[in-house]
């Protein structure tokens, strides 16, 4: 088991490498803020490369993790599709080749023949990962791989990492905008339950170094049956008020309901896995978002974390009901194999019904108790 989660670790780092080096070399940077505009629009490819960026770092992350578990590869899924249509109305789809010059040669045909990007990525794609997680090489859990599934967010936050830059400004360490919100997701279930079993997240820019290059940082835990085990060794204040980060797109009502439980405390940041990082790492005690727009792949990596630290995510919406209807005996759990109830069709693996993350059932339960108030269900 330890060698999965290590799989998911390099996994992630050689992702966050990726997106670094598209940030830093000006061939891949160029080609990441260039808006296709007017008749250029659409005359070679249909999508542009801040999809394609997406899109290699999770076929990346399949390639790597399906070549040392291959019993895996049909259960990985993600938010991209990995075929590109160019303007001659070809379909590419863009995987991870046998060798570097075969990944290049590929990826230039989508690249409009930038053989220079093409060989950067290239090169990144087929280079070594190697991490020794010593906490992680005395630990002996057998979980079964054959009833796992893996959701991977490639990059969550993706307008951060378009347009953030290091943003100097920040609130009780929680940064509202910025690169230091763009994050890998990786997360995995178990396809039985449809719970979340484990999750890496990678923040590819937590840091920059004397020498002015991004260092990252990743974060990962296991929860399963009755083991819990995870990478956060900071001790968490207590504190008299609650604290929450939420969405700037938040409904005005709900800030409204939560503004007495919270105070000054109350955040506002970019990016559904960054949010629930925040949760994590105890820089708030919860994050809540009312809308149907976070996905399995932002949730199931903070969900599987927060699980091993006695947290967790409920679906907003039904913790309500559960409440009215005489709760709170248990308030239910994001679940990760199947559409939720009420999905629509083009958005079958959204959180239908919104969602809380929790460290801790008591604050948990102060939040669902001030938004009954507010919210008819
Ligand atoms: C997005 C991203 C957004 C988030 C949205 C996610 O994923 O994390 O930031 O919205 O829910 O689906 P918000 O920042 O308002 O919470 P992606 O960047 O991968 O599209
Ligand atoms: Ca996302």
């Amino acid at each position: 088991m330890a060698s999965i989660l290590t799989a998911l670790i390099c996994a992630s780092e050689k992702s966050a490498n990726i997106a670094r080096a598209c940030k830093r070399e000006e061939a891949l940077f160029q080609l990441l803020i260039e808006e296709k505009k007017g008749p250029d629009k659409n005359k070679k490819f249909v999508q542009d490369f801040k999809t394609l960026a997406d899109v290699i770092i999770q076929e990346v992350i399949k390639n790597d993790i399906a070549e040392k578990f291959p019993e895996l590869a049909p259960h990985i899924a993600g938010e991209e599709s990995n075929k590109f249509e160019n303007g001659l109305g070809e379909t590419i789809t863009v995987k991870v080749c046998k060798t570097e010059q075969g990944t290049a040669e590929l990826l230039s045909k989508v690249l409009e023949g930038n053989l220079k990007a093409a060989g950067l990525l290239a090169k990144c794609i087929h280079e070594d990962v190697h991490i020794d997680v010593p906490d992680l090489q005395k630990l002996t859990i057998d979980i079964p791989t054959d009833t796992l599934g893996i959701w991977v967010d490639p990059i969550d936050s993706t307008n951060q990492y378009i347009k953030g830059q290091l943003e100097e400004k920040f609130k009780d360490g929680i940064h509202t905008h910025g690169l230091k919100s763009a994050a890998v997701l990786i997360g995995v279930f178990d396809r039985n339950s449809g719970q979340p079993i484990m999750g890496v997240i990678n923040i590819p820019f937590h840091e920059m170094d004397p020498n002015l290059r991004w260092q990252g940082k990743y974060y990962w835990g296991i929860s399963y049956k009755d083991i819990n085990i995870h990478s956060i060794s900071k001790q968490i204040p207590a504190r008299n008020k609650i604290s929450i980060v939420m969405s700037s797109s938040e409904k005005e009502s709900i800030k409204k309901a939560l503004a007495p439980l919270c105070g000054e405390r109350m955040y506002y940041a970019c990016g559904a896995g960054y949010k629930g990082l925040c949760t994590i790492l105890g820089l708030v005690d919860a994050y809540v978002f009312t809308e149907d727009t976070t996905f399995k792949w932002d949730t199931c990596a903070p969900h599987a974390i927060l699980k091993s630290m006695g947290g967790g995510i409920v679906n907003f919406t039904k913790a309500l009901i559960e409440l009215n209807n005489g709760g709170p005996s248990s308030f239910p759990e994001l679940l990760y194999k199947k559409p939720d109830e009420g999905a629509k069709e083009t958005e079958k693996w959204a959180n239908t019904g919104g969602l809380v993350a929790y460290r801790s059932r008591e604050h948990l339960e102060a939040i669902i108790n001030a938004l009954s108030l507010t919210v008819d269900t």
